[in-house]
């Protein structure tokens, strides 16, 4: 952002920064708080004794020499010399020291009743024997294994295996195709795959193992497919290549003895789902991930492990999954659910009944999930017990005002604090959130960064803007958990997020964000999601959360259109809310109207559309790139890291001639 622009975007973006709603932190759980106010100055004190404390929440075989090796940047060695295992961490661990009967897992599958508790105990005895086949299969330390799953108890089973024998995973999407399974496994040069015969997804089975079959066809690296049986659907089999679960892992021994690892030993590779090219291998190793994961997941939830039930709804192939589902809560020790499923089956209200039933004290899900709630009614949730609830977490995107405070209200029954929480597969954990005990929530920014960190809001020229203005976020210090590097390619890594403020050496996060009077950061999306209209930079997150605003829209998505006139032009994607019905005849100009109200004449958009569905990759972020395809009246370019392909069909169909 251009100085002189900033000044334009600072008026069009104060639509945002109007809302004055305010949130104190509950008066008790204040009280009890993990982390208190004084973490800040402690942390900026001394940032890498500050993170050296953190550390010392897990178990090392060896301690670390030295905390940060920082003298071959952006190459970055966290606790060096230090060894460790993250699987000893996450599982053993809780078990020596006499925690083996606590439920580690409530897993729910989707069909109704199809439910199993895991143990620390049981936990440990399944990754040892998954370890032991995986041994057996001939994955030792340092081979790549991929994963290819659905959300069942197995799929932490063969992460936690593979990080046991020191095996860097790379878990796929089991939403993704059989391409996008072979260019991962071809990257990273997997030679074992593990995978099922499929899942349930709402309420029917469907089928993995045909994609991995596929994906054989276009890769030669696999060696080896071992399979769980979820369904007990057909599969076809190769003797030579398949192994069921069952037989390697259930007649394994469940003695293992976890070897210790470099702290800089690679734990996974996360393929992030790039917008155009091939996608980036995020390389995260193990003791400063771990140690951010861990410190972060007990920090900004405020958990207390001994009564504490989490649930984090992302799916496993996304990076909230590992950190927020697998290696954080398992190394904290906390008992979690985990589901299988849609939020809708077998009905509308599931997730409800699971925090219901399983008295979920933390939940943490993303922005996209709430505002298809909003969109249901509030009797569905209204008609829970959601009583046990005392921390909500948002993650993925800019969660709108109008949301988080539904969220809040609706879910959180007005009690609980709403952590907004900016992260990326690249950060590895949490970086920018309120602290539940601490801070008064603003619903709609991120707020600051959390203690040991450093981020920041800075101009074109890298130099940090002042309260009240626009700009890019950054990161000015290392951190435990960043990326190391993208697989194989370190001139990309050093391309990608070092060079565009090299001088500086700050990591460039791809984000635009404006600080508020106050300091506060709000997030305002991906760079390339800024539309310039008549020479005015206007945010997608700006419209869109002025459109959802309006009382009959529950979702919406805003594109930049490339317009003779003005360069730029905005078009609007809404899903009206139920009980909307069509919206009636003029909803459009009725939209028009209520967005020119609430931002000015200069974001009414030139045209909006009335969808059913928005294209959205697997962690809810909306496919801006597709819409704008559909806005432009091009063909519509690559849908493959869509969650549901068949959404850009719907849409097509309804817009077309819509104007
Ligand atoms: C964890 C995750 C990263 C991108 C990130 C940003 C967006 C994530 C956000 C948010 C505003 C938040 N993002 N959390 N934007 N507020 N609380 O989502 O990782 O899939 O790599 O995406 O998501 O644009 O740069 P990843």
């Amino acid at each position: 952002m251009s100085n002189e622009e900033s000044g334009t975007s600072e008026q069009t973006l104060s639509n945002l920064l109007k809302e004055d709603r305010r949130f104190d932190p509950p008066a008790d759980l204040a009280a009890e708080a993990n982390l208190t106010e004084e973490a800040y100055a402690r942390a900026a004190a001394d940032r890498e004794g500050f993170w050296a404390e953190q550390a010392d929440r897990l178990s090392w075989e060896t301690r670390w020499d030295r905390v940060l090796d920082w003298d071959d940047p952006p190459f970055a060695k966290w606790f060096v010399g230090g060894r460790l295992n993250a699987a000893y961490n996450c599982v053993d661990r809780h078990v020596d020291e006499g925690r083996g009967d606590q439920v580690a897992i409530h897993w729910v599958g989707e069909p109704v009743d199809d439910e199993r508790t895991l143990t620390y105990a049981q936990l440990k005895d399944e990754v040892s024997q998954a370890a032991n086949a995986l041994a057996e299969l001939g994955v030792g330390t340092g081979d790549r294994v991929a994963i290819y799953m659905p959300m069942i108890p197995e799929t932490v089973v063969a992460m936690l295996a593979c990080a046991r024998l020191g095996a860097p995973h790379t878990v796929v999407f089991g939403g993704f195709s059989a391409d996008a399974l072979a260019s991962r496994v071809d990257d990273c040069g997997a030679e074992v795959v593990i995978t099922s015969d499929g899942g349930y997804r709402r309420g029917a089975a469907s089928s993995l193992k045909p994609a991995v079959d596929e994906a054989r066809t276009k890769t030669d690296k696999i060696r080896k497919v071992l399979v769980v049986q979820r369904t007990g659907q057909d599969v076809t089999w190769d003797d030579d290549v398949d192994v069921w679960w069952h037989d390697a892992v259930g007649s394994a021994s469940t003695e293992h003895t976890p070897e210790a690892f470099d702290s800089e030993h690679p734990l996974f590779v996360m393929y992030t789902s790039g917008t155009t090219g091939k996608p980036k291998g995020i390389l995260h190793t193990t003791g400063g991930y771990l140690t951010g994961a861990a410190f972060t997941h007990w920090a900004i939830f405020d958990l207390k492990p001994e009564t504490d039930v989490y649930w984090c709804s992302a799916d496993v192939g996304w990076i909230t999954g590992h950190s927020y589902l697998v290696y954080g809560p398992l190394a904290n020790g906390v008992t979690q659910v985990m589901y299988e499923g849609t939020p809708d089956h077998p009905a509308k209200g599931r997730w409800w009944d699971i925090i219901e039933k399983y008295k979920v004290s933390i939940f943490y899900t993303a922005p996209t999930a709430i505002r298809s709630f909003m969109k249901q009614g509030r009797e569905i949730p209204d008609s829970r017990d959601l009583s046990s609830l005392r921390v909500l977490g948002s993650v993925g995107e800019p969660i709108n005002p109008e949301a988080y405070v539904w969220y809040r209200e609706v879910i959180g029954g007005g009690r609980t604090p709403v952590v907004d929480t900016w992260w990326q597969t690249e950060t590895g954990m949490i970086l920018i959130s309120p602290l539940p005990g601490v801070t008064r929530g603003k619903p709609g920014s991120a707020m600051i960064a959390i203690p040991g960190v450093e981020a920041d809001v800075v101009d074109d020229e890298g130099t940090s803007v002042p309260d009240g203005s626009g700009g890019y976020l950054v990161l000015k210090e290392p951190w435990p958990a960043m990326l190391r590097t993208i697989w194989g390619d370190d001139q990309r890594f050093k391309d990608t997020y070092w060079s565009r403020f090299k001088k500086q050496g700050f990591y460039f996060a791809g984000d635009g964000a404006k600080k508020d009077d106050d300091g506060d950061v709000w997030v305002l999306g991906r760079v390339d999601d800024v539309m310039n209209v008549s020479g005015h930079r206007l945010s997608t997150t700006e419209i869109e959360s002025a459109l959802v605003s309006h009382p009959k829209v529950a979702e919406a998505a805003v594109v930049g259109a490339t317009d003779e006139d003005t360069g730029q032009a905005v078009c609007a994607f809404v899903i009206l809310r139920d009980e909307a019905g069509d919206g009636g005849e003029d909803i459009v100009e009725e939209l028009r109207n209520h967005v020119r109200q609430q931002i000015g004449a200069i974001a009414k958009p030139r045209q909006i559309m009335v969808v059913p569905e928005l294209p959205k990759t697997r962690s809810g972020k909306i496919m801006r790139r597709l819409l704008r395809d559909v806005a432009e009246n091009r063909e519509v370019g690559d849908v493959t890291t869509l969650a549901d392909s068949t959404v850009m069909d719907l849409i097509q169909q309804g817009s077309s001639g819509a104007k």
